[in-house]
């Protein structure tokens, strides 16, 4: 019934409708807009590909053969082949809130009403059941108590993320059935606020017991953890998020948990001119008091070797002091005691003084010890070891060869290592005791009884000049996330068809199958061969990439390069990815002597290292790590790691009810008001909009029970019926109202519909019932 209210009334010019209009010459396509048929004619609008591959609108002011003479952009005036305009949609049309409603569904026609749209701070638009949401880059007025009142109300019914979450709710409520909100879109893109938005909604029109208060405190702390500067998003998450808001019986919500993905932890020991390390970092040592920065012996952010070698130490109109007060305030909000936000503090600083450690040679095969110097004191002291102990962990490694435990001595680029392993480790240690923190909190004696909806906020679709295992990763759960979008949305649409029996020629939507059976297939798949590399104690980059050109050149998904490099078909794209790296990141090491080291420590927060000491195995630890740095076979790989995740995450969804939103970034300068077509194109096609609008519109969108159908226009009809069983009533409407065979289809228990037929019956069910409440109201004027 939404379809019902964005539905349109169709056009009277049968010239513009495609689907009535019969003329004799079928342009190309473009592929994917299979119902066009479109005749150049003077006068009519089409769209033109400028020579800088924008599309204008253009004005034909004359045909001749295969010709035509067209105008554009202020009076230009020149002759091309017909066959390379496509038709205009109507001006009528223009700014449409749902892209299936547009009569010509080509690439300009649908980036022209998105422009369109945008140009007016309309950011929110439909592409059938998936919400399309184009960063305005600037703060609009749709937001708030008023909007979220009259979303609630219905009284607005233009697309907006209020909507969406609100739909998720009423669903969950009537359906029984737990809710999904996937939000996706690429780096700056606009998913975490569009998170946000939803999570307000829910929190302002279901809250009620304060744990909504909780919820939305999250946001600051996971942020100021998780989010850092980069290059394409001054607050971009460097993890994917899966919230679950848990509602009680009635409705309310009453507590929620979080999962989140894949911690980007080399950003804390390296990071690229221009970006920035972790926002936590910035936020301390701006915001710190005077005796806490005493307590950890905390400099400026200009003192620390991990936050220099970016030369990047501010945000524009962020105040990190400001932030840490607010990161501080949100840690007491979810019950986090002020001694445990010291202790996480420690450890941010502990973190920043590694970084400072410097390694000295000390014998003549150039191996190394660290100088002692204000860094090491400072880790040891923040750690709560000994400077001797700290000092052996990042220059030794204990292993077994045969059956003798020697001590190995590191080189400098070994020890340079160790100590990024050791820094590493204790953030994500940290980030990941604060999430169990976080939900400790968030379920804090409240027992599951009632639905949920989950929020997921997670990378979208990578691929830059250099990709590595993290565009390896984030692209593979991409892939599977798509699929999870093509199930929900077009297998799911079929099946209905089948199951009311209806004539529908299947459409074929590019299954990604392939492509995930080229990373998941055993044992000759990208991941499993992957993993096998990484035990091998002399496995390397090139030794991997060889292996997967030895197994897998006649994979039709799969390209092996030159070098170490690789490329894989994605659904999104080509992507070539070079291995460098590859292994060492998914054996995911830290060294046995530095996991001895934390686990002795006094640290103040020993739960920060639990998941450390999880990931090793219970037997013997010593020699777990091999000479050469081969993975022991029994602790997982990160790969293997994040693989259970995004299955477990796909399980979860795939229990609920799913509701996309797309997230779009309309310019790469984040500038209010510029609309890069091409930009926008690529975008629309990577998330599948563009396939997800052409389908639903190749089928019948409209649906109604033959009940409903009856009942809604039945009192429509001018003649009398025999029948009155429902599907008779029916019929006979559909015939009075001379709607075109091919236009619908009659199913078991349902009417399915092209778009666009259900607008003129619409029409004049509202007239009559106008022409009716006018003439009771005069009646009852009269009576009084
Ligand atoms: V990343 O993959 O985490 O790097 P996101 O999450 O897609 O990315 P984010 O939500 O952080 O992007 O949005 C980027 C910026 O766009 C925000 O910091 C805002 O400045 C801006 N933005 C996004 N959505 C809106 C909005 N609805 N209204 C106003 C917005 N500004
Ligand atoms: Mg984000």
């Amino acid at each position: 019934s939404t379809l019902l209210m964005n539905e349109r009334p169709s056009m009277d010019d049968k010239d513009v409708n495609p689907s009535t209009s019969h003329q004799n010459s079928i342009l190309p396509s473009r592929g994917w807009d299979d119902i066009s048929v479109y005749n150049a004619k003077k006068t009519q609008y089409a769209w033109f590909q400028a020579p800088d591959g924008n599309w204008e609108l253009a004005k034909i002011l004359s045909v001749s053969g295969t010709e035509s003479l067209i105008s554009y952009s202020e009076g230009k005036v020149l002759k091309v082949q017909s066959d390379s305009l496509l038709p205009a949609n109507p001006e009528i049309l223009d700014g449409v809130d749902d892209l299936m409603q547009l009569s010509y569904l080509s690439e300009p026609s649908v980036l022209y009403n998105l422009q369109y749209r945008y140009d007016r701070d309309l950011i929110y638009s439909k592409a059938g059941p998936v919400l399309v949401a184009i960063n305005p880059f600037k703060n609009i007025p749709l937001y708030g108590n008023d909007y979220v009142e009259a979303y609630k109300r219905k009284a607005i019914d233009s697309p907006h993320v209020y909507a969406i979450a609100d739909t998720a709710m009423r669903e969950m409520i009537r359906d029984e059935v737990n809710q999904s909100i996937v939000i996706s879109g690429e780096s700056g893109a606009g998913k975490t606020e569009t998170a946000k938005i939803a999570m307000q909604y829910l929190a302002a029109v279901r809250g009620g017991s304060g744990i909504e208060y909780e919820i939305l405190k999250t946001n600051p702390i996971l942020e100021g953890f998780g989010n850092a500067k980069t290059s394409r998003n001054d607050n971009s998450s460097r993890f994917g998020k899966l919230i679950e808001i848990h509602f009680s019986e009635t409705g309310k919500i009453s507590g929620a948990s979080i999962q989140t993905f894949l911690l980007e932890k080399s950003r804390v020991v390296q990071c690229t001119e221009g970006e920035r390390s972790y926002h936590s970092f910035y936020q301390l040592c701006a915001g710190a008091s005077p005796s806490l920065r005493e307590k950890l012996n905390l400099k400026s952010v200009h003192d620390y070797k991990y936050l220099q070698q970016s030369n990047c130490y501010t945000i524009p109109g962020v105040n990190d002091a400001e932030q840490f007060g607010i990161v501080m305030e949100a840690l007491d909000v979810v019950h986090v005691s002020k001694e445990d936000q010291e202790n996480l503090c420690a450890m941010l600083a502990a973190v920043l003084w590694l970084g400072n450690v410097t390694f000295a040679v000390v014998d003549n095969e150039n191996h190394v010890e660290p100088v002692i110097d204000e860094a090491l004191l400072s880790v040891a002291k923040l750690l709560g070891c000994e400077a001797e102990q700290l000092k052996l962990a990042l220059s030794t490694r204990k292993m077994t060869v045969g059956k003798e435990n020697i001590i190995q001595k590191l080189t400098l680029a070994q020890a340079n290592d160790s100590r990024d392993a050791l820094a590493k480790s204790i953030y994500s240690g940290l980030f990941d005791w604060l999430v169990e923190q976080i939900n400790k909190s968030l379920s804090a004696g409240k027992r599951r009884t009632g639905r949920s909806i989950s929020i997921l906020d997670i990378y979208g679709f990578e691929s830059f000049d250099v990709n590595s295992i993290e565009q390896f990763c984030i692209n593979y759960a991409n892939e599977r996330l798509q699929q999870h979008f093509n199930r929900h949305l077009f297998k799911l649409e079929q099946e209905e068809y089948i199951q009311d029996g209806i004539h529908w020629a299947k459409v074929d939507f590019e299954d990604n199958q392939d492509c995930l059976s080229l990373f998941e297939k055993k044992p000759l798949g990208l991941l499993s061969l992957l993993d096998e590399e990484s035990t091998f104690p002399n496995g390397t980059d090139l030794s991997f990439a060889n292996k997967l050109k030895q197994h897998l050149k006649s994979n039709p998904c799969f390209r092996g390069e030159r070098g170490k490099a690789f490329t894989v078909h994605h659904y999104a794209g080509e992507v070539t990815y070079d291995t460098t790296g590859f292994l060492e990141k998914n054996r995911d090491l830290l060294h046995l002597d530095s996991i001895q080291l934390l686990s002795s420590c006094k640290c103040k927060l020993p739960q920060i290292f639990a998941s450390n000491m999880r990931s090793q195995p219970e037997k013997p630890v010593v020699g777990s790590v091999t000479k050469s740095g081969g993975m022991d076979s029994q602790k997982l790989s990160a790969m293997s790691k994040f693989k259970g995740q995004l299955f477990q995450l796909i399980k979860c969804l795939g229990n609920t009810r799913s509701h996309f939103i797309r997230c779009i970034k309309p310019n790469n300068t984040h500038s209010p008001g510029i609309y890069n077509q091409g930009l926008v194109l690529q975008q629309l096609k990577c998330c599948g909009v563009l396939e997800v609008v052409r389908i639903s519109r190749s089928g019948f969108p409209t649906r109604m029970t033959h009940q409903k159908f009856a009942r809604r226009y039945g009192f429509l009809l001018l003649d009398h019926v025999a029948s009155r069983d429902p599907l008779s009533v029916s019929v006979a409407i559909l015939q009075q109202f001379g709607i075109l065979p091919e236009m619908y289809q009659v199913g078991y228990t349902k009417l399915f519909f092209r778009t666009g037929q259900i607008g003129k019956l619409e029409d004049t069910r509202n007239r009559t019932l106008n022409g009716i409440l006018r003439v009771q109201s005069c009646f009852r004027g009269h009576k009084a």
